[in-house]
């Protein structure tokens, strides 16, 4: 029998840890208590034991190899434009700097991004639940039907969106990432915002989806408060949205994005002390409203001639930001950070409060903001990187991510379920449909001629900030379909000024200026087809008229 020694301590925990491998008897030794054992004694038994051929020592590092831990550090309401890394790239394909790069702070993601590859044409779903539930299950939210936010206390399907459109998200029993990983031996930890189902549904607790430990987690989307002065919201008249799990730091100073910080690290720490993979899916409140500035942070900003809300949100973006480096700095401690996976991304569009949601400004350059039907809306950050690159680490030689390349390939939120399921060698149920693909290529920096580069967004619900519509890309084109073009928006906007399509060419005008849906007949036809042709693959809900009649998208 041979017995693999993970680590031993002689003192304080005074454990001797043991991984183990052994054929035929699969005996399993987890913890071998070595308090009441004196070192000199213990010495004795481990070197008899490496002599006899029996034990190899391994560093921790090597024997938590086989399994890499993953982190998927989900930023909410955090759109590309909200960072000074630059995603967007110029006619070369190398990224280019926009003047909200230079606004805004985020050292570490400047780190992160620098260890691995960023996607420049990265799509979420244009609000919060799609996109989580998107992560969660690997589908498209036409195809699960959250199809939009998940209002706690009701249903807000929308005068004319679909009633029974999946208004109360997950429920237990579901196929999800993190019940997969645990089949694969992960303890799965969620910290922070959940938002996958009403108040009192099963979906509410991430601990009935496949999740072992839930910090912070429920079925609101918006904090009560980011301040511990009040107590994240308990007491105020935001308590039904008070932040769960965090009483320990009430009436203390500690900002929510820095208490779910220490919770996650602490979390973390102990999962690895125990010898077991983890999935970390740390979800931060940060940067959704209220924009409540953050301390630490709003010296850096005080000079600005921006409005005061959009410097508290620079605040909140600096406080994630800080918190990643956080991770990073607590992985390098635990030893463990050439064995972790880190997926950096955001859920919808910019939520940043500088100017009109339909316009080139909250996003610039890109035109509109989460919401809207526009770039703006549902493109965001993703940057995925070894917390420490050592192309040796046998984790980092299946999965090689190069250092500080921008890949330009699109890619959307549901290939995260794939790509990591594939990675650690888990298996999707056959009964379970996926719309994602494996990123693995893409993640090498590698084109990858088998992704379908191909995007539908479904939004059958209104009003919002664009009401009752659906985009589809096809590599350089965009087709924008409105089912009700003359419903108002929230903000009373007319969308697209009443029109019923709008067709863009990216590639030539990517912030979405010169509507051609006039001018190129053919090739808003072939769009709208493929745009109808993918609804209907994917069993999609559809907004209702005044009558409730089933609105379908009309060819033109
Ligand atoms: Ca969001």
């Amino acid at each position: 029998m041979n017995i693999h020694l993970s680590y031993v301590v002689f003192s304080g925990g005074s454990l001797l840890q043991t991984v183990y491998s052994s054929v035929p008897h699969n005996l399993s030794i987890k913890y071998f208590p070595t308090h009441n054992i004196p070192n000199q004694l213990m010495n004795r038994i481990l070197i008899t034991l490496l002599l006899l051929g029996t034990i190899h020592l391994l560093p921790v590092a090597a024997a938590q190899s086989e399994q890499p831990n993953i982190i998927v550090f989900l930023v909410d309401d955090m759109g590309v434009m909200d960072t000074s890394v630059p995603f967007l790239t110029d006619k070369n394909g190398k990224p280019e700097r926009h003047p909200l790069n230079d606004w805004y702070r985020t050292p570490n993601m400047e780190r992160l991004a620098d260890r691995g590859i960023r996607f420049n044409n990265f799509y979420a779903m244009s609000v919060c639940s799609p996109t989580r539930i998107s992560i969660m299950t690997g589908q498209n939210s036409s195809r699960h039907h959250a199809t939009n936010w998940i209002n706690p206390w009701g249903n807000n399907a929308g005068d004319l969106g679909p009633a029974d459109w999946r208004w109360e998200g997950l429920k237990e029993g579901d196929i999800t990432l993190p019940g997969q990983l645990r089949k694969n031996g992960y303890r799965t930890i969620h910290v922070g915002k959940a938002h996958f189902g009403p108040e009192e549904t099963e979906g509410a607790e991430p601990l009935n989806l496949g999740f072992d430990v839930n910090i912070g987690g429920a079925s609101f989307g918006a904090p009560g408060s980011y301040y511990a002065e009040k107590n994240y919201g308990r007491g105020t008249n935001r308590d039904r949205s008070a932040v769960p799990h965090l009483d320990q730091y009430h009436g203390t100073d500690t900002f929510l994005s820095e208490a779910l910080t220490i919770e996650a690290k602490k979390v973390v720490a102990e999962t690895v002390k125990s010898d077991q993979p983890f999935y970390l899916y740390f979800s931060h409140y940060a940067v959704h409203a209220p924009f409540e500035s953050d301390p630490r942070f709003a010296a850096n900003y005080a000079n600005s001639d921006k409005p005061d809300n959009a410097k508290a949100f620079a605040t909140l973006i600096e406080g994630m930001d800080k918190s990643l480096g956080d991770m990073l700095d607590q992985l390098d401690k635990l030893g463990v950070a050439e064995n972790t996976l880190v997926i950096f991304l955001g859920d919808n569009g910019s939520d940043a409060p500088l100017g009109q949601q339909h316009e080139v400004a909250c996003a610039a350059p890109l035109r509109g903001k989460k919401g809207a039907h526009y770039e703006g809306g549902m493109r965001v950050p993703f940057i995925a990187a070894w917390a420490s690159p050592n192309s040796s680490n046998p984790c980092q030689k299946r999965l090689s991510i190069p250092a500080g390349q921008t890949q330009s390939q699109l890619a959307a939120v549901y290939d995260l379920y794939p790509t990591i399921l594939d990675f650690v060698g888990g298996k999707n149920p056959k009964k379970h449909t996926l719309d994602g693909t494996n990123l693995a290529t893409l993640l090498k920096g590698k084109p990858d001629p088998n992704y379908d580069e191909t995007f539908l967004m479904h939004y059958p619900h209104g009003p919002h900030r664009s009401s009752y519509f659906t985009t589809y890309r096809d590599e350089d084109w965009k087709v924008i379909y409105h089912s009700h073009p003359n419903a108002k928006t929230s903000g009373n906007h007319i969308q697209s000024g009443g029109a019923r399509y709008q067709l863009f060419n990216l590639s030539q005008d990517p912030y979405e200026q010169t509507d051609l849906a006039k001018t190129s007949p053919e090739q808003l036809s072939r769009m709208m087809r493929s745009l109808i042709e993918t609804l209907d693959d994917q069993d999609a809900q559809y907004p209702i008229d005044e009558n409730g009649n089933e609105l379908r998208p009309q060819l033109p």
